[in-house]
């Protein structure tokens, strides 16, 4: 049932808002683009940025910042599913992206993997902002299986680059979107995607920032996501009859295939009104994270809502989870081209 409102929120556009530590979104390639357009629209205040090879898609964007990349390479029209010449322009381009990322606390690359922009660009981007020391959470999606296997493969070895240079992955698969939404177009199937991404971020960062019920800090919020390898969200939101059935809900609603046993920390984030209890967040947090590592790093925030009045929202960051995703093989490296192709602010 909690996706009902999800998709309720997605299609009504009602704004959010985030704001304090310093964040940077970045959007890569087609689908990291149209998730930056749609979180602008939504109204998520954090610096945001969509960076492309197609120069048509980004002029289409109502994004304030926009970045071309490869355009002597690509003639800005994209690098139709190239991902090894993706890493090439931006490794051409490194002192301008490095510009781009630097001075945030936390860095979020968005990429759609599949195609050759955001699997190529976008893991290059994560690596510069991890030297920047910023947090680097990368959320990316797994594409439909009905693109074929050399998408599905490109994406395969995409999410293990973005593995090695991010603290943590979150991993989303739009096949799991198809059957949770099946009635409804795509753009706005997506779209349902955006704002959950644009929840998670918002989540991440309030908690921080805004004095809450129950607070995380920083360095908190840095012990789960340091190390969180890949992970995956658990979303659940409802007018819920006990705590119990609020796990049920959230747990119901994996948007990856996970192992959640192995998972090595959670980061819980419970929203309800002005009657929430102690007892019902901790509830709740004791079970979600039942069946996890007995060892895991578990930080739970809570927040009063005044428009939760009957309803109580749930979303988690599961760390350290085991994913069917990740190729087994060992990744080949995109060559490196000796010219300079800078970006382009546009
Ligand atoms: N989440 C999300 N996924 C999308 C969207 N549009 C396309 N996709 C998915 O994203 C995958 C990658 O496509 P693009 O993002 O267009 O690829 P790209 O990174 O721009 O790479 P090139 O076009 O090869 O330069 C596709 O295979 C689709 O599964 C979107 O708006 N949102
Ligand atoms: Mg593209």
């Amino acid at each position: 049932m909690g996706w009902d409102y999800l998709i309720k929120e997605a299609i009504s556009e009602s704004p959010t808002y985030v704001g304090g530590i310093n964040v940077k979104v970045i959007g890569v390639g087609g689908g990291g683009c149209n998730s930056i357009h749609r979180l602008n629209t939504i109204g998520l205040n954090s610096e945001l940025i969509a960076v492309n090879t197609d120069e048509v898609q980004l002029r289409n964007l109502d994004v304030p910042k926009k970045v071309i990349v490869g355009k002597d390479v690509t003639h800005g029209r994209g690098l139709g599913g190239n991902m090894n010449l993706g890493e090439t322009v931006a490794r051409s381009a490194t002192e301008p992206l490095y510009r781009l990322v630097e001075g945030a606390d936390i860095v979020f690359v968005l990429a759609a993997l599949g195609g050759g922009t955001g699997g190529g660009v976008g893991p290059v981007i994560a690596e510069l902002a991890r030297e920047t020391r910023a947090l680097v959470v990368s959320i990316v999606t797994m594409p439909f299986k009905a693109e074929g296997p050399r998408r599905w493969q490109n994406a395969q070895t995409a999410l293990e680059r973005f593995r090695k240079v991010s603290n943590t992955v979150i991993v989303l698969d739009n096949n799991r979107l198809l059957e949770l939404t099946p009635n409804i177009p795509v753009r706005k199937a997506f779209m349902v995607m955006d704002v959950l991404v644009g929840d998670i971020i918002k989540n991440v960062v309030e908690t921080v920032n805004t004095p809450s019920f129950i607070n995380i800090d920083y360095s908190d919020l840095t012990a789960v996501m340091r190390r969180g390898g890949t992970s995956t969200v658990l979303y659940g939101e409802g007018e819920y009859f006990s705590a119990e059935d609020a796990v049920i809900d959230t747990l119901n609603n994996p948007l990856m295939d996970v192992d959640y046993r192995g998972a090595t920390g959670a980061l819980i984030h419970i929203t309800g009104g002005p009657n929430m209890t102690l007892r019902t967040v901790y509830r709740i947090s004791e079970g979600i994270t039942a069946n996890i590592r007995d060892d895991a790093e578990v930080k739970i925030g809570a927040r009063i809502d005044e428009r939760y009045r009957n309803k109580i929202k749930v979303t988690t960051i599961l760390t350290g989870v085991h994913t069917p995703f990740v190729a087994e093989q060992n990744l080949a490296e995109g060559s490196m081209g000796a010219e300079t192709y800078l970006p382009m602010i546009l």
